[in-house]
């Protein structure tokens, strides 16, 4: 589906919200507060872009993302729903973040920040389709707030995965740290997913880094010592958490992913996962939230 810009122009805001072509002729919305800027495609309803003022970006794009339908953005915070992973003969990490999301409503908020929802369209998936109703709503201002909402509308269950697939921009991947995982247990995909379990303080990327981390809660911290901030991932309604840096032989692998470019960016991803599935009972709704912030490194 196209999006007609003239209609979403009926809900730009002045100086807040608008709609402009963007990469690939895909539509984007760019939104400006205050205190930060931040973009989001219709396509997946994608967020790819936050930055503070005067911070460097926050979320990592790679230069050689595609921007085409039915192909996955390479960067930002791609929504993977109604599953995680790859599935034989349909496309990895769902197919929410591949086709194109339909614009609810815009909203200036009093704090000066903008709150934008957008909506998975009804039936979605073709022969696979998901029977709830599906909402993603950002909030811009000095953080970055996601939420997504389902709803089950109907008689039966709805079984589904869901993770926002964040890739952070860092300064060089050999000087970060990240907090906030010691006592979990993690499947390791570099290693036939063994389940392991997570003893240090600090967990520093030193090779390929593929784990799901399951039944944790907590805040997760990207300590950046060359940046010399710490990007702060707080959640909610998310039992999973999923650490990822491809490193080089992964980087190299990937059409849309630049040979070096593992050493500024790592994925922490919030969501519900394997045996954290959701099973959501008719009539039922669930919400899935991530606030990204970015405190100085003292
Ligand atoms: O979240 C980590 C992961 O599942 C990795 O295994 C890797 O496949 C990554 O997602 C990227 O997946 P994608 O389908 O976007 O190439």
């Amino acid at each position: 589906m196209s999006h007609n810009i003239e209609q979403l122009q009926r809900h730009e805001i002045p100086n807040r919200v608008r709609f402009v072509p963007g990469n690939g002729d895909l539509t984007k919305t760019v939104v400006t507060t205050n205190t930060s800027a931040a973009e989001i495609y219709l396509h997946g309803s994608h967020v790819t872009g936050f930055q503070k003022n005067g911070e460097s970006p926050l979320l990592f794009m790679s230069d050689k993302s595609l921007f085409a339908p039915g192909k996955a953005i390479r960067g930002g915070v791609p929504i993977c729903f109604p599953w995680f992973g790859s599935r034989e003969g349909l496309p990895a990490h769902g197919f929410a973040r591949v086709m194109a999301w339909e614009l609810v409503a815009t909203t200036a908020l009093p704090d000066g920040g903008v709150c934008v929802r957008f909506r998975l369209p009804e039936n979605a998936g073709g022969a696979n389709a998901f029977l709830g109703k599906v909402d993603f709503i950002v909030t811009v201002n000095d953080a970055l707030t996601m939420e997504l909402h389902v709803t089950n509308p109907v008689a039966e269950p709805l079984i589904f995965e869901e993770c926002l697939h964040a890739y952070f921009s860092v300064g060089d991947i050999n000087d970060i740290a990240i907090t906030g995982l010691k006592g979990a247990h993690y499947l390791d995909k570099t290693d036939n997913n063994a389940r392991k379990l997570e003893t240090g303080d600090a967990i520093k990327i030193v090779s390929e880094t593929d784990r799901v981390y399951l039944d944790t809660t907590g805040a997760v911290e990207i300590h950046d010592a060359k940046l010399r901030r710490i990007i702060r991932v707080e959640k909610g309604g998310s039992a999973s958490t999923v650490v990822w840096n491809p490193w080089i032989a992964k980087a190299r692998a990937m059409a849309d992913f630049g040979d070096e470019e593992f050493r500024g960016m790592v994925c922490v991803e919030a969501g519900n996962v394997g045996q954290n599935q959701i099973t959501l009972a008719s009539g039922k709704s669930s919400a899935l939230k991530v606030k990204l912030s970015s405190p100085p490194l003292k």
